[in-house]
C-alpha cells in the first residue's frame, strides 16, 4: 500500500527504520500520527518551570498506544503465515489485538482478568470478534498461561514480549522528536507491563544515533541504528511511573496481589523487567509511585482543566511530572513529555463514579433551565 501523501500509518512513515520490506503486507489501521498537546491550563508555578507536553495516544484507532505495536506484530505474524494470535491483557491489548486480527482475516484469542477490566475495552474485544477468556485470575495468571500457549497451541503470542511489538511502540518517541525539532529533556510514562518504556528508550536512543546498552530489537543484534545519519543529538531522562498498589519497580522486586483503580496498570510481574531498568539506569531516570486518589486527581484535572480525557492509568505520567516539578527532581525550564497511553472513554464507569453532581435533574422548562445556569456560573 503506498501513501501517496494520504497518511497510512506509522510502518509507511518509519519503514526504513522498521523490520518489513516492499513486499511485506502490512496490516495497517492508519494507527499513529496522534497530536502532541502542550499543556495550557496549569497552576503558574508549574507553568513558569517547564513546558510539558502531552503524546494523546488515545487519539489511535482502538484509543491506546497499543495499536503501534501491534500493527507491526500482526503484519510480521501474517507474513511468517500465523492464522491466530493470543494475548493476555488487561484491556487494551486484547482491544487492539482483536483489531489487527479482524483486519488481517485471522482469529484472535484474549484472556483478561476476572472483573477488574474496563468496560469499553471489553465491549471492543468483543464485537471485533475476539474469543474472550476471562480467567480467574489476574494479568500475571493470564501472562503465564500464555507463554504456555506458545508450544501448545498454533498461536502467535502479541504481547509485548513479541519484539515486534516494541519496534512498532518505538515509533512514538520518533513522533516526539520529530514534533518538537529536538528530543524532550525529561519523558514521563506509565509503567505495568514495562514494554512502552522499554519501545520509547529504543526508539529516543535510535533517533539520537546510539544503540541502547541493552536494546529490544526485533531483527537484528547488529548496529543498525548507525545506518541513519541521526536526528536529534539527545536523549531524555526516562521516568516510569507505577499505581502504588502494583508496584514491582518501586519494590525492586515482583508483587503478588497487585491492586489498583488504573485497572490498565495492575500488573505484578511485569515482563520486561530488565529492558525497563535498562532504560531507566542509561538514562539516569528513576522509578515512583502514585496511590488511587492522586491518579483520579490527575484525569479529572487533564479532563476538566485541558479537555484532555485519558483514562485513569494514563493520567499517572502528568501526575508523576507534576510532583518532580514540584520538588525540583524535574529542574526548572525543562521540556517534558508525558505519555498518555489510552483514551478516558475506555473506561466510563470509573470516570462517572468520580464526577458525581456533575448531572443536575431539571424540569422540562426554560425556567428551571434558566435558573440552572444562572445558579452554575
Ligand atoms: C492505558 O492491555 O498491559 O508498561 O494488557 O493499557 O507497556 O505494559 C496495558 C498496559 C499504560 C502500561 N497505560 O504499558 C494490556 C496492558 C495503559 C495501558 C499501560 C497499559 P506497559
Amino acid at each position: 500500500m503506498s501513501s501517496g501523501g494520504h497518511y497510512v500509518g506509522l510502518i509507511d512513515r518509519y519503514r526504513a527504520r522498521l523490520p518489513v520490506t516492499d513486499e511485506t503486507r502490512i496490516v495497517s489501521l492508519s494507527e499513529g500520527n496522534t497530536p502532541l498537546i502542550e499543556l495550557q491550563n496549569l497552576s503558574n508555578d508549574v507553568a513558569r518551570e517547564c513546558q510539558i507536553y502531552v503524546k494523546f495516544e488515545g487519539l489511535n484507532p482502538t484509543g491506546s498506544f497499543k495499536d503501534r505495536g501491534m500493527t507491526m506484530a500482526v503484519t510480521q505474524a501474517l507474513s511468517e503465515g500465523a492464522e491466530a494470535i493470543i494475548c493476555a491483557s488487561t484491556g487494551n491489548t486484547s482491544a487492539s489485538a482483536a483489531a489487527y486480527a479482524a483486519r488481517a482475516g485471522m482469529r484472535s484469542f484474549v484472556l483478561i482478568p476476572d472483573g477488574k477490566i474496563a468496560l469499553g475495552k471489553l465491549a471492543q474485544a468483543m464485537i471485533q470478534g475476539a474469543v474472550v477468556m476471562q480467567i480467574q485470575g489476574n494479568f500475571d495468571d493470564g501472562m503465564r498461561i500464555v507463554k504456555e500457549m506458545a508450544h501448545a497451541a498454533p498461536v502467535t503470542i502479541v504481547n509485548s514480549i513479541n519484539p515486534y511489538r516494541l519496534q512498532g511502540q518505538k515509533t512514538a518517541a520518533f513522533e516526539i522528536v520529530d514534533a518538537l525539532g529536538r528530543a524532550p529533556d525529561y519523558h514521563c510514562i506509565p509503567v505495568g507491563n514495562a514494554g512502552n518504556i522499554s519501545a520509547y528508550w529504543t526508539g529516543f536512543s535510535e533517533y539520537a544515533g546510539v544503540k541502547p546498552a541493552t536494546a529490544a530489537c526485533a531483527y537484528c543484534d547488529t548496529d543498525c541504528v548507525f545506518d541513519f545519519a541521526p536526528e536529534c543529538d539527545s536523549r531524555p531522562v526516562m521516568l516510569g511511573y507505577q499505581a502504588a498498589g502494583s508496584a514491582p519497580f518501586i519494590a525492586g522486586s515482583m508483587v503478588d496481589d497487585p491492586e489498583t483503580v488504573a485497572t490498565a496498570i495492575r500488573i505484578g510481574r511485569p515482563q520486561s523487567w530488565d529492558l525497563a531498568w535498562a532504560a531507566s539506569r542509561e538514562s539516569g531516570g528513576w522509578f515512583d509511585s502514585f496511590t488511587d486518589a492522586e491518579i483520579l486527581a490527575t484525569q479529572k484535572f487533564l479532563a476538566s482543566s485541558e479537555g484532555l480525557f485519558c483514562e485513569p492509568a494514563s493520567a499517572i505520567s502528568v501526575a508523576g511530572a507534576l510532583a518532580d516539578i514540584a520538588s525540583g527532581k524535574i529542574p526548572a525550564g525543562s521540556i517534558v513529555t508525558c505519555t498518555l497511553t489510552g483514551h478516558g472513554l475506555k473506561d466510563p464507569d470509573t470516570a462517572i463514579s468520580q464526577s458525581a453532581g456533575g448531572v443536575i435533574k431539571v424540569a422540562a422548562e426554560s425556567d428551571a433551565v434558566k435558573r440552572a445556569i444562572l445558579e452554575n456560573l
